[in-house]
C-alpha cells in the first residue's frame, strides 16, 4: 500500500501491524479504507517473513461500522451492482492468522470486520454491537452467520434484533472474543500473542488455521477427513522435522517456516 490514507502500516518483527485510523469518523468503514486494509492484507500474506497479522483500531474506537454517510442515498441496484463491501472478503482469503485488537466500539461492519479475523482480544473498554436494525437495515457483512457461530442463536437474536450492545466481559462469556485485558495493556497483549502466532513454522500455522476454519464451513465428518490429510502433510515439511527432533533432543526447535 503507497501511502494510505485511511490506515497506519508497520512491521514488528515477523508481525505485520494493520491500524484504522479515520480519527474524525471513529474509523468508520468507507470504501477507500476497505481497499487500503485489503491491500495491506494481501501484502502481509505474501510476505513468509511475516507470520501473523494485527488489525487494530484506535482507543475510542476499533470501528463504528460502515460508512453511514457513504452509503445513506444509495439505490438498491447501486448496492448490488457496485457489491458495496465485497472486497472484504478478500479478508476470507488470507492465509496468515490474523488477530483482531479491539478497544472501544466494534460496531455493525466493525463487529463483522472483527469476526472475520481469526481472533478477538478485547480491551476492557470493548463494545460489540449490531446496531443496523435501528438504521432500518440488518448486518451486510457477515454478523448474522458469524454471530450465530460465535454466540448461539439467542443472543445473536437478541444482539441483532434489539440493536443492544455487549460489553467485552459478556463477550469473553459469550466465547466473541478469545480474552479481555487492560485497555492499556491490549496492545502489548495482542502484540505477544501475535509474536507467539508467528514464532511457529509458518506451514504448520497456515494448515491449523485452515483447518479451524474448516469447522465453521463443513460438516464434522468432513472436516475431521480434511483434517487428517493436512496432518499428514504437516509431515512433508522441513518444520514437522525439526519440531520432533527439537522434542526428542530437548531442545527448542529452530523453525526454518518452511
Ligand atoms: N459512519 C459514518 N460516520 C460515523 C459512523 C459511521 N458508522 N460512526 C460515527 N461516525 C462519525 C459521526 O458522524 C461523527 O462525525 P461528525 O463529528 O462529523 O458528526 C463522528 O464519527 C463521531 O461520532 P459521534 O459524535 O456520534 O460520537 P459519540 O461518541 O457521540 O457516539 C457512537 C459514538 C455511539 C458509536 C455513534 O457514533 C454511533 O452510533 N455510530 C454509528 C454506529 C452504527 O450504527 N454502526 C452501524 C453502521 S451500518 C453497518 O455497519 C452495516 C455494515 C454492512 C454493510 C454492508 C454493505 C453491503
Amino acid at each position: 500500500v503507497t501511502d494510505p490514507h485511511y490506515i497506519l502500516v508497520e512491521t514488528r518483527g515477523r508481525v505485520g501491524v494493520i491500524t484504522l485510523h479515520r480519527p474524525g469518523a471513529l474509523n468508520a468503514l468507507s470504501i477507500g479504507m476497505m481497499h487500503e486494509v485489503v491491500d495491506a492484507l494481501r501484502t502481509f500474506d505474501a510476505d513468509e517473513g511475516i507470520g501473523c497479522i494485527l488489525l487494530t483500531g484506535s482507543e475510542r474506537a476499533f470501528a463504528a461500522g460502515a460508512d453511514i454517510k457513504e452509503m445513506a442515498e444509495r439505490s438498491a441496484t447501486e448496492m448490488f451492482l457496485r457489491d458495496w463491501f465485497g472486497d472484504w472478503e478478500g479478508l476470507n482469503r488470507v492465509r496468515t492468522p490474523v488477530v483482531a485488537a479491539v478497544a472501544g466500539y466494534a460496531l455493525g461492519g466493525g463487529c463483522e470486520l472483527a469476526m472475520m479475523c481469526d481472533t478477538i482480544i478485547a480491551a476492557d473498554t470493548a463494545i460489540f454491537g449490531q446496531p443496523e436494525i435501528n438504521l432500518g437495515v440488518l448486518p451486510g457483512m457477515g454478523g448474522s452467520q458469524r454471530l450465530a457461530h460465535a454466540v448461539g442463536k439467542a443472543k445473536a437474536m437478541d444482539m441483532v434484533l434489539t440493536g443492544r450492545t455487549m460489553d467485552a466481559a459478556e463477550a469473553e462469556r459469550s466465547g466473541l472474543v478469545s480474552r479481555v485485558v487492560s485497555a492499556d495493556q491490549l496492545l502489548d497483549v495482542a502484540l505477544e500473542v501475535a509474536t507467539t502466532i508467528a514464532s511457529k513454522s509458518r506451514v504448520a500455522t497456515l494448515l491449523a488455521k485452515d483447518a479451524v476454519k474448516a469447522a465453521f464451513e463443513t460438516t464434522l465428518e468432513q472436516g475431521l477427513r480434511y483434517e487428517r490429510r493436512l496432518f499428514e502433510s504437516a509431515f512433508a515439511s522441513e518444520d514437522q522435522k525439526e519440531g520432533m527432533a527439537a522434542f526428542v533432543e530437548k531442545r527448542p526447535p529452530e523453525f526454518r517456516h518452511r
